[in-house]
């Protein structure tokens, strides 16, 4: 080996080093900004920790406190096992542009004495306009899927993206199910089935 291959290399391996120090660093501070959002969008809906205030501004509840086995089925999302709450959908801001700030549906867990803030979600219906998978804080939506039927018709194609901004989810903040959110004080427990997916554009 010659001394200026030898310098090549060493060269090639600082910039390599350099590199991936600067896409880490990249990573890091994209995580952080995530980070920042979310705690804001947390302090911005702490007023629906009170689900009387989510119905005056028409998050409007659904009803069943949906949850799943954790069954796998070909050709369907799968959900690991645990509970998706009772949704109150605020059906005026479907189809409108996403905002990170304001999510479709709130999520509440029955307690026996009321309804919990446990998370939040934003459905993304499938359009001709939709020609890539949506994404918020760096996350990827699921999808696109039916609806979850019955308490959606099935003829609403989206995508969604859970977040469990109240509550703890040992399978990650964006997991759709979160087995320490439960139905079993809810007096319409809903077991649901993995919902099919459809084809999209991507
Ligand atoms: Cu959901």
């Amino acid at each position: 080996m010659t001394r200026t291959t030898r310098l090549g290399r060493c060269g090639a391996l600082v910039l390599t080093g350099l590199l991936s120090a600067w896409l880490g660093a990249a990573t890091a501070r994209a995580e952080d900004a995530n980070k920042a959002d979310i705690e804001a969008l947390k302090k911005s809906l702490a007023k629906y920790e009170d689900y009387t205030a989510a119905i005056r501004d028409l998050y409007l509840s659904t009803e069943g406190c949906v949850y799943y086995k954790g069954e796998k089925i070909d050709g369907a999302m799968y959900y690991p096992k645990g509970a998706m709450g009772v949704h109150f959908v605020n059906v005026p801001s479907i189809g409108k542009p996403l905002d990170p700030m304001k999510p479709n549906v709130l999520i509440y867990e029955p307690t026996g004495k009321g309804l919990k803030l446990v998370g939040v979600e934003w459905l993304v219906p499938l359009t001709p306009d939709v020609k890539e998978v949506p994404k918020l804080f760096g996350q990827k939506f699921m999808g696109p899927m039916e609806g979850h039927y019955p308490l959606i018709p099935r003829e609403f194609v989206h995508y969604d993206l859970h977040a469990w901004l109240f509550r703890d989810n040992p399978h990650g903040m964006f997991t759709p199910t979160n087995p320490n959110v439960k139905c079993t004080k809810a007096e319409f427990p809903m077991l649901e089935k993995p919902t099919k997916m459809m084809p999209g554009p991507m």
